[in-house]
């Protein structure tokens, strides 16, 4: 009976407390407009998290927080948004974190080939400590990340032959991340690596200035890779994440509310991103086919190849972001569930 009570005066006190915070919280919000720009097209599963995201912060602020949302590069690539963020003249955006190797180093964990096996594995690590940690090191640099989405596992497209063993990427010039464990993992295989922002993929594809390129099937897809592309090769040699950042000038100026909110969107459209990139890619390969892309599976036995072969560039990870980072992602990566 006692405890009964406790528990009513304990609601009522938390019910006018919310209340309290909820009107203070109302006068907290600014009218303000965000820039959010991504890479690829608005009909991707980077386009629709994109606008789902908008739509909740909209919500959430009761339509005084605005978000506008830039597909295609149209505010320029990862890299040109990432110095626009730093700057203060655009406040969000979401791309790969293997592109913001040259601003935190400490990024450059996640590009470890194989690294991950599955995605319960990547979402421990990267919703973990140790994904939070990665993403404060961008703080000193002017940036400021909120959460993962997924990208997913890369496989290889190219135009000269299916990549079945090792010897198969003699020659051939693949476009890749600019990014030194990206260039230096396929200049082990054997190909010719060539780095290049995502916004000149298309292009580069189509006028064969380079053979082909390495993507989630999410975005072969969405990104009509197979308009330009006749053979996918399935490896999964890295998951790839996107993460969705802020310009700390600007994150810096919001009230705590106005953060919390961004936070909580972000949150919302992370789990529905990594849930229709799932869906999407558990179709995509169908898709890919009826397209007329040509598909083969990579042996295990040649993929344990590829694995042994990247293991220079697993030692450029180490020695980019240091033994005691890396060892604590290896660590995290045995919690995971199975
Ligand atoms: C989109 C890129 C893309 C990435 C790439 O801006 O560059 O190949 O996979 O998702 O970040």
């Amino acid at each position: 009976m006692k405890s009964l009570l406790i528990a009513a005066l304990a609601a009522a006190t938390l019910g006018g407390s919310l209340v309290a915070v909820s009107a203070q919280a109302a006068d907290d919000i600014r009218p303000r407009m965000i820039r959010f720009g991504y890479g690829l097209n608005e009909d991707s599963n980077q386009g629709r998290a994109a606008k789902l995201l908008a739509e909740e912060v909209a919500k959430a602020s009761g339509g005084k927080l605005k978000m506008r949302t830039f597909a295609s590069a149209s505010l320029g690539s990862d890299d040109q948004m990432q110095n626009a963020l730093i700057g203060g003249a655009q406040e969000m955006m979401v791309g790969s974190t293997a592109t913001l190797v040259g601003i935190a180093k400490e990024m450059a964990v996640w590009d470890t080939p194989f690294l991950f096996i599955n995605e319960k594995q990547a979402d421990h690590v990267l919703d973990g400590p140790v994904g939070r940690q990665v993403m404060d090191a961008l703080e000193a640099k002017g940036m400021v990340g909120l959460v993962y989405w997924e990208n997913g596992f890369r496989n290889l497209t190219n135009n000269v032959r299916p990549i079945e063993k090792m010897e198969d990427f003699n020659g051939v010039k693949l476009r890749v991340m600019p990014n030194p464990v990206f260039i230096d993992t396929f200049r082990q295989m054997g190909a010719n690596a060539v780095p290049l922002p995502f916004s000149e993929l298309f292009t580069a594809l189509e006028t064969k200035a380079v053979d082909g390129q390495e993507n989630p099937y999410n975005t072969i897809l969405s990104s009509k890779f197979y308009e330009v592309q006749k053979y996918l090769s399935v490896t999964n040699h890295v998951y790839s994440p996107w993460i969705v950042t802020a310009s700390k000038r600007w994150w810096d100026g919001l009230s705590k509310t106005e953060q919390e909110i961004i936070m909580q969107a972000a949150v919302k459209a992370r789990d529905a991103e990594r849930e229709d990139t799932r869906a999407e890619a558990r179709e995509a390969l169908a898709a890919i086919r009826e397209h007329g892309m040509q598909i083969n599976e990579v042996t295990p036995e040649e993929v344990a190849r590829m694995r042994e072969k990247a293991k220079p560039a697993i030692q450029t990870v180490i020695d980019t972001v240091g033994q005691p980072l890396f060892d604590q992602v290896q660590a995290e990566i045995a919690k995971a569930p199975q």
